[in-house]
Protein backbone atom coordinates (compact mmCIF):
# COMPACT_ATOMS: atom_id res chain seq x y z
CA UNK A 1 0.00 0.00 0.00
CA UNK A 2 1.50 2.95 -0.85
CA UNK A 3 1.91 6.29 1.74
CA UNK A 4 -0.54 8.14 -0.55
CA UNK A 5 -3.18 5.20 -0.34
CA UNK A 6 -2.70 4.70 3.60
CA UNK A 7 -3.51 8.47 4.11
CA UNK A 8 -6.59 7.95 2.56
CA UNK A 9 -7.94 4.84 4.06
CA UNK A 10 -6.70 6.88 7.30
CA UNK A 11 -8.53 9.84 6.61
CA UNK A 12 -11.66 7.75 5.87
CA UNK A 13 -11.55 5.66 9.13
CA UNK A 14 -11.32 8.93 11.32
CA UNK A 15 -14.13 10.14 9.60
CA UNK A 16 -16.05 7.32 10.28
CA UNK A 17 -14.95 7.87 13.76
CA UNK A 18 -16.10 11.38 13.92
CA UNK A 19 -19.60 10.52 12.39
CA UNK A 20 -20.05 7.26 14.77
CA UNK A 21 -19.44 9.71 17.95
CA UNK A 22 -21.65 12.55 16.62
CA UNK A 23 -24.23 9.94 16.31
CA UNK A 24 -23.97 8.43 19.36
CA UNK A 25 -23.79 11.58 21.48
CA UNK A 26 -26.83 13.66 22.08
CA UNK A 27 -24.97 17.58 21.13
CA UNK A 28 -22.82 19.51 23.64
CA UNK A 29 -22.64 16.31 26.06
CA UNK A 30 -20.12 15.84 28.24
CA UNK A 31 -18.95 13.79 30.95
CA UNK A 32 -17.96 14.89 34.98
CA UNK A 33 -15.51 12.96 37.18
CA UNK A 34 -16.51 11.55 40.60
CA UNK A 35 -13.25 10.66 42.81
CA UNK A 36 -14.28 7.61 45.23
CA UNK A 37 -12.37 8.08 48.23
CA UNK A 38 -12.30 6.33 51.46
CA UNK A 39 -14.93 7.69 52.74
CA UNK A 40 -16.09 10.29 51.11
CA UNK A 41 -17.49 10.99 47.56
CA UNK A 42 -15.25 14.49 45.81
CA UNK A 43 -16.99 16.35 44.10
CA UNK A 44 -19.99 15.45 46.76
CA UNK A 45 -22.31 17.91 45.21
CA UNK A 46 -21.71 18.53 41.14
CA UNK A 47 -24.29 20.17 38.80
CA UNK A 48 -24.26 19.25 35.14
CA UNK A 49 -26.31 19.39 32.09
CA UNK A 50 -28.98 16.90 30.61
CA UNK A 51 -27.84 14.52 28.43
CA UNK A 52 -24.34 14.56 30.16
CA UNK A 53 -22.42 11.23 31.94
CA UNK A 54 -21.30 10.99 35.16
CA UNK A 55 -18.19 8.84 35.72
CA UNK A 56 -16.94 7.83 39.37
CA UNK A 57 -13.64 6.42 39.59
CA UNK A 58 -12.48 5.07 43.17
CA UNK A 59 -9.09 6.00 44.04
CA UNK A 60 -9.69 4.69 47.77
CA UNK A 61 -8.77 1.34 48.80
CA UNK A 62 -11.97 0.27 50.92
CA UNK A 63 -15.27 -1.52 49.02
CA UNK A 64 -18.04 1.18 47.98
CA UNK A 65 -20.82 1.37 45.89
CA UNK A 66 -22.91 5.00 43.86
CA UNK A 67 -26.35 4.12 44.14
CA UNK A 68 -29.13 6.75 43.45
CA UNK A 69 -31.78 7.53 46.74
CA UNK A 70 -34.72 6.60 43.76
CA UNK A 71 -32.62 3.71 42.54
CA UNK A 72 -32.55 4.87 39.21
CA UNK A 73 -28.92 3.35 39.22
CA UNK A 74 -26.85 1.36 41.41
CA UNK A 75 -23.13 0.49 40.61
CA UNK A 76 -22.80 -2.63 42.71
CA UNK A 77 -26.96 -3.75 43.76
CA UNK A 78 -25.05 -6.47 45.59
CA UNK A 79 -23.27 -4.70 47.65
CA UNK A 80 -22.12 -5.09 50.69
CA UNK A 81 -21.05 -8.09 48.77
CA UNK A 82 -19.76 -7.44 45.51
CA UNK A 83 -18.90 -3.93 45.62
CA UNK A 84 -16.54 -0.78 44.18
CA UNK A 85 -13.33 -2.00 44.87
CA UNK A 86 -9.60 0.95 43.82
CA UNK A 87 -9.35 1.40 40.26
CA UNK A 88 -13.02 0.66 40.08
CA UNK A 89 -15.00 2.70 37.28
CA UNK A 90 -19.02 3.39 36.89
CA UNK A 91 -21.21 5.65 34.57
CA UNK A 92 -24.17 6.97 34.22
CA UNK A 93 -25.71 9.00 32.08
CA UNK A 94 -28.12 11.68 33.23
CA UNK A 95 -31.32 12.26 30.69
CA UNK A 96 -33.70 14.42 32.39
CA UNK A 97 -33.03 17.17 34.96
CA UNK A 98 -33.78 16.95 38.69
CA UNK A 99 -31.43 16.54 41.91
CA UNK A 100 -30.63 13.09 42.29
CA UNK A 101 -29.17 11.73 45.46
CA UNK A 102 -26.62 9.03 45.80
CA UNK A 103 -24.75 7.00 48.66
CA UNK A 104 -22.36 4.56 49.16
CA UNK A 105 -24.57 1.26 50.62
CA UNK A 106 -21.49 0.53 53.39
CA UNK A 107 -20.84 3.94 54.54
CA UNK A 108 -23.86 5.79 53.45
CA UNK A 109 -27.59 5.81 53.61
CA UNK A 110 -30.49 8.00 51.69
CA UNK A 111 -31.33 11.39 52.23
CA UNK A 112 -27.80 12.36 52.36
CA UNK A 113 -26.82 10.34 55.25
CA UNK A 114 -22.59 9.96 55.41
CA UNK A 115 -20.78 8.82 52.08
CA UNK A 116 -23.04 10.67 49.75
CA UNK A 117 -23.66 12.93 46.98
CA UNK A 118 -25.69 14.69 45.20
CA UNK A 119 -26.06 15.20 40.98
CA UNK A 120 -28.36 17.72 40.23
CA UNK A 121 -28.89 17.97 35.96
CA UNK A 122 -30.18 21.41 34.95
CA UNK A 123 -32.43 21.56 31.62
CA UNK A 124 -29.97 21.83 28.55
CA UNK A 125 -29.44 25.29 26.93
CA UNK A 126 -31.86 25.57 23.74
CA UNK A 127 -29.74 25.11 20.68
CA UNK A 128 -30.26 24.90 17.01
CA UNK A 129 -29.25 21.57 16.42
CA UNK A 130 -29.33 19.79 12.84
CA UNK A 131 -29.05 16.72 12.51
CA UNK A 132 -25.44 14.69 11.89
CA UNK A 133 -25.26 13.60 8.67
CA UNK A 134 -23.44 10.22 7.72
CA UNK A 135 -21.25 9.27 4.59
CA UNK A 136 -21.12 5.52 4.40
CA UNK A 137 -17.94 5.53 2.43
CA UNK A 138 -18.16 2.25 -0.24
CA UNK A 139 -21.87 1.86 1.21
CA UNK A 140 -25.02 1.39 -0.68
CA UNK A 141 -27.29 4.00 0.21
CA UNK A 142 -30.22 2.70 -2.65
CA UNK A 143 -33.19 1.01 -1.51
CA UNK A 144 -33.79 -1.99 -2.02
CA UNK A 145 -35.85 -3.17 -4.99
CA UNK A 146 -37.75 -6.08 -5.73
CA UNK A 147 -38.53 -6.46 -9.30
CA UNK A 148 -42.11 -8.24 -10.13
CA UNK A 149 -42.54 -11.69 -11.30
CA UNK A 150 -43.38 -12.29 -14.43
CA UNK A 151 -47.30 -13.69 -14.79
CA UNK A 152 -45.67 -16.65 -16.42
CA UNK A 153 -43.45 -17.60 -13.02
CA UNK A 154 -46.15 -16.48 -10.65
CA UNK A 155 -47.98 -19.57 -10.42
CA UNK A 156 -45.73 -21.26 -7.63
CA UNK A 157 -45.90 -17.81 -6.02
CA UNK A 158 -49.96 -18.17 -5.83
CA UNK A 159 -49.95 -21.64 -4.70
CA UNK A 160 -47.58 -20.72 -1.91
CA UNK A 161 -50.39 -18.13 -0.73
CA UNK A 162 -53.13 -19.78 -0.74
CA UNK A 163 -50.76 -22.90 1.35
CA UNK A 164 -50.45 -19.98 3.77
CA UNK A 165 -54.01 -18.76 4.22
CA UNK A 166 -55.42 -21.58 3.46
CU1 LIG B 1 -18.25 3.55 50.87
Amino acid sequence: MSLRRFAAVAGTITLVAAAAMAWSLPSGAATAQVDIRDNQFVAADITITAGDTVTWTESGSGTHSVTADDASFDSSPACPGTCLGNGSVFSHMFASPGTYRYYCHIHGGPDGQGMSGTVTVVTAATTTTTAPTTTTPGGTTAPVTVAPMSAASASPAVSATAALTG
